[in-house]
């Protein structure tokens, strides 16, 4: 179980365990956590098991009773109060997941940052979330929607944001009334643990413990266990799409709720009269940034056919520009990612693209900044064949590839932006108004993504917005706008303030 830990110094924790080696061990019940930049473990952490799990849900309903009886505006109170010790705490926590995960410090700041936003957006939602009231047909009625908390939220998330994506459902569920349970990926448990120990804190000195709670363990003892629980009315999960699958399947044969942020297959189309210089440094940042390994990161590039190559030269001199290097040290661009099996499956890509007829431009190999011994591959265009049949690129490969292909007619290169499985993200640079309304259409023919750029890159969204997308995507909104009402209950209420019954429909029953 994972007790409020009122400190962030990590030697002093009885959770790490120093010198073991080896990722996830369920016998010796010990995670290990993996510098991706040297190879080097910094930390091992205890595996939550099935008895403890039990533990912290059995206390997880427990504070729930408690907790959606204090009024929402007091909830957005703690929810404030964590805002500003994340805001103190902002540079330490981005230093941590940097070297955890190995976006580069900057990327890592700007994470928690996003965590600190949505809690702001929080805090005024605590006093917004009310119902409408709707005419009655029948005289001397009323009737109204209210929404109320939904219980105990199951929150899971992957290694590329382990702060910011729990941030967009523990800040919105806990004004909302709800309680936290979250299985961090295995990949990332310090950012975690860090992370929930700063929320657990503040909400317990305010006198409301259990709000955040934390089970760090494996699918088989915990994340099966957890889909499978009646007791969470909702499942929140951030993955790959196989991963979604699996998850919606299991909630869905339970009849709970489920919100699913998978993968992304992005693309950013470029026509004939774009802002070049704005579509080159956005289109970098979108497939380079987090070391290609966010799900809006910018994957596939359809360019027209008149400035398809001036468009990709410019990307290619900009790449050779890109240092890559420890995610620490000012001036990296690109960190590692993550571990082994991504570089397998970029130089596995790789080989496919160019199996398939496709010419690498740049990049295409494993790295090895400054003498470090972590996981480091090289950002990479690679080119499709003319007639841009390129199965690989219909695949979301977790790494910074980006595959160009040639458009000659607007309408062609919105079908090839919507020709794959995902629908998360997806941008357009042009300077034609029919154009970009064109591909915004509002009967729904254009993207058909849940997220829609122009003249911006694929990432990098604002919280305000509700996040997420469609297809194999999931379907689910987090963060903004209404995403809120996934966290709570409508109920709708009908009220006789009269003495007479009134039938709906005009029923007479006498
Ligand atoms: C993710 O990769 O799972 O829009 C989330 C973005 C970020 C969130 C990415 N604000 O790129």
């Amino acid at each position: 179980m994972h007790t409020p830990d009122p400190s962030l110094n990590l030697e002093q924790d009885p959770r790490y365990v120093a010198g073991v080696t080896g990722r996830e061990s369920p016998e010796s019940g010990v995670v290990v956590s993996f510098n991706p930049a040297t190879g080097d473990p910094i930390a091992g952490v205890k595996l939550d098991s099935a008895d403890s799990y039990e533990q912290t849900v059995a206390e997880a309903q427990e504070a729930f009773k408690r907790w959606r009886a204090v009024p929402a505006p007091v909830r957005g109170e703690v929810v404030r109060n964590i805002a500003l010790e994340m805001r103190r705490l902002l540079v330490p926590l981005g230093e941590l997941e940097s070297m955890e995960v190995g976006k580069i410090r900057a990327e890592g700041i700007g994470e928690v940052q996003e965590t600190i936003d949505i809690a702001d957006y929080a805090v005024g939602l605590s006093r917004m979330v009310g119902g409408k009231t709707v005419p009655s047909e029948r005289p001397l009625h009323r009737m109204m929607e209210q929404w109320l908390p939904l219980g105990v939220i199951g929150c899971i998330t992957a290694f590329n944001f382990p702060n910011a994506v729990w941030g967009w459902n523990a800040m919105i569920a806990a004004i909302c009334g709800n309680v936290t349970i979250w299985k961090p990926s295995l990949l990332a448990p310090l950012t975690a643990i860090a992370t929930n120990n700063i929320a657990d804190r503040v909400a317990t000195e305010m006198g409301h413990p259990g709000i955040f709670r934390l089970v760090i363990g494996t699918d088989d003892e915990v994340g099966e266990r957890m889909i499978a629980d009646k007791r969470l009315p909702l499942i929140s999960a951030t993955g790959s799409c196989a991963m979604g699958r699996h998850v919606g399947q299991v909630v869905a044969g339970r009849l709970g709720r489920c919100l699913l942020e998978l993968g992304g297959n992005n693309a950013v189309i470029v026509d004939k009269d774009a802002d070049l210089d704005l579509a080159v440094k956005s289109t970098v940042f979108g497939s380079v940034g987090t070391a290609g390994q966010r799900c809006t990161t910018s994957r596939r590039l359809i360019a027209h056919k008149s400035i398809v190559d001036e468009m990709t030269q410019r990307m290619v001199k900009a790449y050779q520009t890109i240092k890559i290097g420890d995610p620490l040290a000012e001036g990296t661009l690109v960190g590692p990612v993550i571990g082994e099996r991504t570089v397998e499956a970029y130089q596995n890509a790789i080989e496919q693209a160019k199996a398939q007829g496709a010419e690498v431009l740049v990049g295409g190999s494993v790295a090895k900044p400054d003498g470090l011994g972590g996981t480091f591959v090289e950002p990479t265009i690679i080119r499709a064949p003319a007639s841009n049949d390129l199965p690989i690129a219909m695949d979301e490969t977790f790494a910074p590839i980006l595959y160009v292909f040639t458009f000659e007619d607007i309408e062609d290169a919105i079908a090839m932006q919507n020709s794959v499985d995902q629908g998360l993200s997806s941008a357009i640079f042009a300077g034609n108004v029919n154009t970009t309304e064109r591909f915004l259409a509002v009967d729904g023919s254009g993207s058909d993504c849940g997220l829609a750029y122009v003249n911006l890159g694929t990432s990098g969204a604002e919280i305000g917005g509700a996040f997420g997308g469609e297809k194999d995507t999931g379907g689910g909104r987090e963060a903004g706008s209404d995403s809120w009402k996934a966290y709570m209950r409508r109920q709708t209420c009908t009220i006789n303030y009269g003495s007479e019954l009134r039938l709906a429909q005009g029923i007479r029953f006498e």
